[in-house]
């Protein structure tokens, strides 16, 4: 038996002393990685901060106390302290607990998450309703150094400077974000970590600290008493202090009794607090620690080793997009690339360095990026912007105002389009079609491969409008028939084959569904014409006619909710037509789809083949 199998909920820490929680920590370190190294999931973010998720279960009361876990990808520690540890192989699987904070999983995540720079915005909601409801329990928001970069926490500081609700802010700071930090701020934090006086104002005040007996009543006296230590900590945070925060740090975010004390020192002041803790990605776990970005997000591995249990062979699409544009950049100067936090994720690593003085990381600041590139644009540079689908739905109206309202020749390239898999509704990337279709201007392709990628991104480099690109996750090989192939032509969808009865409209990686469909319907002597999109806007409404004209059935298949997507695009123009062939649209329904393995997703959705088929036969035979 552990000592972590007694935690049943996290007020069974308060027993532990300060050494004894150490034992824990070994354990819950245990039960990451071998939960981790089968299931895939955060590793390095999750070994970093045990011993500060447990100084902060064991200083304060969950769930009567807030915590909140900006980004969520680092609160596995914290499930297993909050009655979870049952489930927790089942983590990101298929009907299994999240890979996130979810607020219907559990009363100790009061606020999910999944994107990023959310969680001080959201602490100072709650403390305005305590604060309403004349409540004293305790907010405390956990935000990491990459986090801070994003924009809304700057608001937020603003506002709960300006307002003095009590707050207390863990700034988690272990100088990465995915990869290494950047940018002014995480300078800024350097520095505070390297101050000169540091080590003997933490030993002053820590000593001083250390003869506060209770946290509670009749302390004020004591902090006022402490006052003139603490400013050299302010000193320190001069920035913060100027916001309107108590600054404390920088304290060991692994040492758990210096973070017990820093807690308890901020749960008895009156105004918001931050405490700016330093920590080590991968902590405990010699590979993770050595390449905390390879192991930030991570496929199932080796324990021992680390190695990855499946080596990929073949190139996914982010890999591709990558080479292409660095070939590309080769020929045009104008190119620029943008990317926020997300080198590596979205195939830029090669980019960075061939044309590094055209390749800009602009940190977790995807409305930045946009706006940034639609300044280089209005310029006369050609900027590609390179971000996750999920993480676009940030930049609506950067997308919208700054660039497609002056028709500015930016490119999206929109990755990890459609569902991802175990990461889940935060970051499936179901809404790109609809919100970019809505917006007037917007060209709108989807490759159904890698090849047809390359021939995308060159096209849209000669545009002089916006242009969308979307793709998916994983292999660009996916599909691998197609018939009558190059030159793109502005909103021309291409025939893959071609038969009387069904017609299937697919957009994207669906057109290998669609293809799977029309060989499955083959061996029942139902023939069928696929269709790959190709473009969304403009939309070939001509070869929509035409096909339609002679078939008995119309059926569209796309990854992105049915709502604005191609499903509702064919419908119109079936309207709009007179058209009044059947039609059936396939699609993520009106709802937020859960986590686990695409395939089962798929069928859960009804989006695999043999559903897809057996709905074809079943509106046939009417
Ligand atoms: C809006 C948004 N953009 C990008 C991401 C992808 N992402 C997930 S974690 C992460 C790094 C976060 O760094 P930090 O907050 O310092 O946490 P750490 O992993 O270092 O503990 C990024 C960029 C995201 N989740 N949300």
């Amino acid at each position: 038996m552990t000592l972590l199998s007694t935690i049943k909920k996290p007020q069974d820490l308060k027993q532990y002393s300060s050494k004894e929680l150490y034992y824990i920590a070994k354990d819950i370190r245990e039960k990451i990685l071998s939960t981790v190294s089968v299931n895939g999931g955060h590793l390095a973010s999750n070994l970093g901060v045990v011993e500060l998720t447990l100084a902060i279960h064991s200083t304060f009361n969950s769930p009567v106390d807030k915590i909140i876990w900006d980004v969520g990808h680092q609160a596995y520690a914290h499930k297993l302290l909050t009655g979870r540890q049952e489930v927790f192989d089942t983590i990101r699987q298929y009907g299994g607990i999240s890979g996130y904070p979810v607020i219907e999983e559990n009363v100790h995540d009061c606020f999910g998450a999944g994107h990023s720079t959310t969680s001080l915005s959201a602490a100072l909601g709650m403390a305005i309703e305590r604060d309403l409801a004349k409540r004293n329990n305790h907010i405390i928001a956990i935000i990491g150094d990459g986090s801070l970069t994003g924009g809304m926490a700057w608001e937020a500081l603003n506002n709960i400077g300006h307002l003095q609700k009590k707050v207390i802010i863990i700034i988690n700071d272990n100088q990465m974000s995915i990869s290494p930090n950047i940018g002014s701020i995480s300078r800024y934090l350097n520095g505070l970590r390297t101050a000169p006086m540091y080590e003997d104002i933490k030993r002053n005040t820590v000593t001083a600290l250390e003869k506060i007996p209770l946290i509670g009543k009749g302390l004020s006296k004591t902090i006022e008493r402490l006052k003139n230590s603490l400013k050299y900590f302010m000193i320190n945070g001069i920035v913060f202090e100027e916001l309107g925060f108590t600054y404390i740090g920088s304290i060991d975010g692994h040492d758990i009794e210096a973070m017990q004390i820093a807690l308890q020192q901020a749960a008895i002041s009156r105004a918001p607090v931050i405490i700016h803790c330093v920590t080590k990605k991968g902590y405990g776990c010699d590979y993770a620690l050595k390449s905390p970005d390879v192991y930030h997000g991570i496929a199932p591995f080796n324990v021992k080793t680390g190695e990855l249990l499946k080596a990929r062979k073949v190139k996914t699409f982010s890999q591709v997009f990558g080479e292409s544009l660095v070939d590309l950049a080769e020929k045009d100067k104008r190119i620029t690339a943008v990317t926020a936090a997300m080198t590596s994720g979205v195939g830029l690593q090669r980019f960075a360095k061939v044309h590094s003085n055209r390749f800009f990381d602009v940190a977790i600041a995807e409305q930045h990026a946009v706006t940034l590139a639609a300044g280089m644009a209005a310029a006369g540079l050609k900027p590609v912007v390179a971000i996750y689908s999920t993480f676009f739905q940030r930049a609506f109206d950067q997308i919208l105002h700054d660039v497609a309202l002056q028709n500015l020749p930016v490119i999206f390239a929109v990755d990890r389009a459609g569902l991802v898999g175990h990461d889940g509704a935060t970051h499936h990337g179901v809404f790109d079609l609809s919100y970019m279709k809505m917006i007037p201007g917007m060209t709108i392709m989807a490759p159904c491969n890698g090849a047809e990628l390359t021939e995308m991104l060159r096209f849209a480099v000669e545009q002089d409008n916006p242009v969308s690109i979307r793709y998916p996750r994983g292999s660009s090989e996916i599909f691998t028939k197609q018939q009558n192939s190059w030159p793109l032509e502005l909103g021309k969808s291409e025939i893959i084959c071609t038969g009387r009865e069904v017609v299937i409209w697919a957009i994207g990686n669906m057109v290998a569904v669609a293809y799977q469909c029309a060989q499955q319907l083959q061996e029942e002597q139902i023939s069928a014409t696929v269709v790959n999109s190709r473009f969304l806007k403009p939309f070939d409404t001509e070869l929509l006619k035409k096909l339609a004209s002679s078939s008995r059935l119309i059926v569209s298949l796309e990854d992105n909710v049915i709502e604005g997507g191609i499903g509702e695009t064919i419908a119109i123009e079936l309207v709009r037509n007179n058209i009044n062939t059947p039609f059936i649209p396939l699609g993520i329904p009106d709802k937020f789809v859960s986590h686990g393995n695409i395939g089962l997703l798929r069928k859960e959705l009804g989006l695999d083949s043999k559903t897809i088929c057996q709905q074809i036969k079943a509106e046939l035979a009417r």
